[in-house]
């Protein structure tokens, strides 16, 4: 059981796009959203009724133009966070084959960044966790 007594459980998942050089990408939260400014790994929300790697297919898909499949998403690891109001549980995938260039479809701005320079860019605290296990994959 998640201690977070009275809190909902906000279950995100977020991927580890990976490119030929070893790189990951970082999505910049834009103005208006919360924790904006900050570097993310990018993904989103889970709605109802998607597993959540239909929710990182949709959202790589939406945030940044690349297509990829479920047998190109290798799960890693899992952050888990306690905000103010909800507790957050956030599965990270690896992917490294996907088609298509990453752009920001909604504006925001994008990093490829080596996993040794991730610590380099202010993150939300549910993503600074991931960094460590992303060290030793890559
Ligand atoms: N979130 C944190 N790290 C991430 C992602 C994709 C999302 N890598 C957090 C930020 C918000 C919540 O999850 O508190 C929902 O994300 P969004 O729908 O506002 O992008
Ligand atoms: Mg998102």
């Amino acid at each position: 059981m998640i201690d977070a007594p009275g809190k909902k459980i906000l279950l995100v998942v977020a991927c580890a796009l990976v490119d030929s050089d070893g790189r990951i990408l970082l999505a910049q939260r834009p103005e208006g959203k919360s924790l904006a400014g900050l570097w993310e790994f990018p993904g989103g929300k889970v709605e109802p009724g998607e597993t959540p790697e239909e929710t990182l297919i949709r959202e790589l898909d939406e945030e940044l133009g690349i297509r990829t499949k479920v047998a190109c998403l290798a799960p890693l690891t899992f952050a888990s966070h306690t905000y103010d109001d909800f507790h957050l549980l956030m599965p990270l995938y690896v992917c490294r084959r996907y088609e298509g260039m990453a752009h920001g479809r909604e504006g925001q701005a994008l990093k490829w960044v080596r996993s040794k320079s991730l610590r380099d860019y202010p993150m939300p605290p549910a993503d600074e966790p991931l960094i460590p296990f992303l060290m030793d994959l890559l």
